[in-house]
């Protein structure tokens, strides 16, 4: 399909002596300076790593990049690189497959975070794997040669007309029309105009007909229509200059970093993209714009941008194919009643190359999070608070590149998600302005959203525990005060809340939320619409909850989620269930059966060998609820420490309503509230408060 023929232009022929006028006018070449998406001499190109895992670690290593080598998540391969894949290699093979197929293979586990620790390291394979529940894989390597290759591509561009979109870990797109433009005024003073008569709908002059030389670049063959033998025109002549800036860029990526890429270089994102992929490793394919159609026919539709999904397969039903050549003769008007008007006119167009779609150069990362999920549960805050502990680290170092320490950008929120069985429920609380953000301070907030979710009960066993910051907003540099800028809304909020009480003005009236459990008013810096949901955190989407994002949300392909795997170990975001979100049928409102069903009450708990008699309130409970009963104690002795520490809003002196939903020896799951709890609160001796060291 692709040839590696360098293209030679005719020699200039009888026709084309004649009126040389290209299809492209003035209009149109001044709107490839502003990179105008509907330009039709637009050049983008789409970069992404080769075996991008596996180069990390040869790279980290110094190993021979020759050798074969596959980086390794507990039992599975997540990347393989090129020498390995030459032995048979791929994702769906077992490290035991692997290495009988391939002996001298290389396998790298990722590093990972063990439980208690502050810091992820690299080990054994054998032993990480063994040791799978108290540990958490940790991308942390990978985003930082991410984040180096980035600055590379950036510090290579010219500052002043670069568009760089980081699409994933290890893809960026670059809209290189307004620094193409650049280079052909330069190479065609001719272009320069001004336009016949002033007008720039004239047609520009064609193109010299020298050989356009594509050096060692693939290039897709061209469309029935047309043939080498047509001279080019200036979109060829713009895609052969992008495709000269990509070389030299993948050139400064490899001797700056020794990592190899490969890219596509076409009109549009989409088109882009599906060239990066084309030729693999270490390959450019130029998709010119007389050879689109040639190029997608012979794709599966379900292979491009945003057709890989539900979406995609949907068509495949309705159309009865998954191929671009058939569904090619389909009226649009089919399309928009088939799939909405919206929908109908966007296949019908992108199955025909086109693809309007900016490069968006905001790379800010809009969300951080970091999950784990338990396989067994967890049963004790002792080991929930470790995780905390680890997810914050996590978290904290990220933000430290992102500038936190300079107040460059910071997140206005976080946010704790707890799932258990098919629940999940969410807590979120500002993170107070005006002070820097610590590692120390996270978790103290990280612990308080614990405290509620195990205050509110129904707390262990617990399945997966996820902790995220958001909202970034750019921070205040320098040696501002608080005073000396504008904060509003629920940043002021924050403010008045972490402010310490002499100094903060009350919130006002309607906004103070009188909280029965008075768990609100203890944690002083508690959001006041603090919300819990059984589907995740409504502010955030779905993929903002799998991990660190970008700005746009709106590319979904080949992202990773840095949490333990559901099945054999990839983070394949098409996987079936997001282990971070309930099943769409899960909805808190109508419950999980065992909340539905009425519970069987204790008749006689006294009787029972297996309850016990809480010594610090008297209730009595089932025995399986001792632990987080005394769980309940804890969250509530730090209730009580925090409400009396100096930056707290004074005590709530309401009583928790929810208190006395649980009478000793009655029913202790009324609906999935109060369970576990005692029936009023008292002072016995603090035997929670030990717990307090993690
Ligand atoms: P990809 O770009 O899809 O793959 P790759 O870079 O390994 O190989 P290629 O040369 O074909 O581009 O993914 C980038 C990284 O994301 C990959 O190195 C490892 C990680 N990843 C997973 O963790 N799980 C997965 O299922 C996939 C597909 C990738
Ligand atoms: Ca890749
Ligand atoms: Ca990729």
């Amino acid at each position: 399909m692709d040839s590696s023929q360098p293209f030679a232009s005719s020699p200039v022929s009888p026709t084309t002596r004649l009126p040389r006028r290209s299809k492209y006018t003035y209009k149109h070449l001044s709107t490839l300076a502003q990179g105008a998406p509907t330009c039709p001499l637009r050049v983008i190109a789409h970069i992404d790593l080769d075996a991008f895992y596996a180069q990390c670690e040869t790279v980290r290593l110094g190993l021979d990049p020759t050798k074969p080598l596959a980086v390794q998540q507990w039992q599975g391969l997540i990347a393989i690189n090129y020498p390995a894949r030459a032995f048979g290699l791929n994702r769906h093979v077992t490290v035991a497959e692997a290495k009988e197929k391939c002996p001298e293979l290389i396998c790298q586990h990722v590093a990972t975070w063990k439980e208690g620790d502050v810091k992820w390291s690299y080990g054994d394979g054998d032993e990480a794997f063994r040791e799978i529940a108290s540990r958490k894989v940790s991308l942390d390597p990978y985003r930082l040669q991410s984040r180096k290759i980035l600055a590379v591509i950036k510090e290579f561009l010219p500052v002043d007309v670069q568009k760089v979109e980081k699409a994933s870990i290890d893809e960026v797109f670059l809209d290189l029309s307004a620094q193409v433009h650049g280079i052909m005024l330069e190479r065609y003073p001719e272009l320069k105009g001004p336009p016949p008569y002033d007008d720039p709908s004239e047609p520009l002059p064609r193109p010299p007909t020298t050989a356009l030389d594509w050096a060692a670049d693939a290039l897709v063959d061209l469309d029935k229509e047309h043939s080498e033998e047509n001279d080019p025109d200036w979109d060829d002549v713009a895609i052969l200059i992008a495709s000269e800036i990509v070389r030299d860029v993948r050139r400064e990526v490899f001797e700056k970093l020794h990592f190899t890429c490969s890219a596509g270089i076409s009109k549009n994102k989409m088109l882009a993209k599906l060239g990066s992929a084309h030729k693999k490793p270490n390959s450019q394919t130029v998709i010119r714009n007389r050879a689109v159609q040639h190029f997608l026919s012979d794709f599966k539709f379900t292979k491009i941008r945003n057709l890989g999904g539900k979406l995609g397969d949907e068509i495949v039903a309705a159309f009865n194919t998954d191929t671009v050549a058939e569904l090619l003769p389909i009226p649009i008007e089919q399309f928009k009643r088939t799939l909405s008007d919206d929908t109908g006119s966007w296949l019908y167009n992108i199955i025909r190359g086109e693809d309007n779609s900016e490069v968006n150069p905001r790379t800010q990362i809009k969300s951080m999070l970091s999950a784990k999920s338990f396989r067994p549960s967890i049963n004790t805050l002792d080991v929930a608070c470790k995780w905390l502990r680890i997810f914050v680290a996590d978290i904290y170092s990220r933000l430290v590149e992102e500038g936190v320490l300079e107040n460059k950008r910071r997140p206005k929120t976080m946010n704790l998600h707890h799932r258990q069985g098919a629940q999940t429920r969410s807590k979120s609380v500002p993170i107070p302005l005006g002070r820097a953000i610590t590692e120390e301070g996270m978790f103290e907030l990280a612990k308080s959203l614990l405290a509620q979710v195990v205050v509110d009960g129904r707390a262990w066993p617990c399945a997966n525990l996820s902790l995220s910051v958001g909202g970034f907003e750019e921070g205040v540099q320098g040696n501002k005060g608080i005073g000396s800028f504008l904060v509003r809304g629920d940043d002021a909020k924050a403010l008045q809340n972490a402010q310490p009480k002499a100094e903060a003005t009350p919130p006002p009236a309607k906004r103070r939320r009188v909280d029965d459990n008075g768990i609100a008013k203890f944690f002083g810096t508690m959001r006041e619409d603090s919300r819990e949901s059984s589907g995740g955190d409504p502010g955030l989407s779905d993929y903002e909850q799998r991990q660190e994002t970008p700005q746009q949300v709106g590319h979904q392909d080949e992202q990773w989620i840095e949490e333990e795997p559901e099945g054999r170990g990839l983070n394949h975001p098409s996987s079936d269930a997001d282990p971070l979100l309930p099943p769409p049928s899960a909805q808190f409102a109508s419950g999980t059966p065992e909340e539905a069903a009425p519970q069987p009450v204790l008749q006689d708990a006294q009787e029972s060998p297996d309850s016990y008699t809480c010594p610090r309130c008297s209730t009595r409970l089932p025995i399986i609820d001792q632990a987080e009963h005394e769980d309940f104690h804890f969250a509530q002795d730090l209730q009580n420490k925090q409400t009396t520490s100096p930056r707290a809003p004074p005590p709530s002196t309401t009583k928790s309503s929810t208190t006395g939903s649980v009478r000793g020896g009655g029913s202790a799951r009324g609906r999935g509230r109060g369970r576990g709890r005692p029936s009023a609160m008292s002072s016995g001796p603090e035997r929670g408060q030990k717990r307090l060291h993690f």
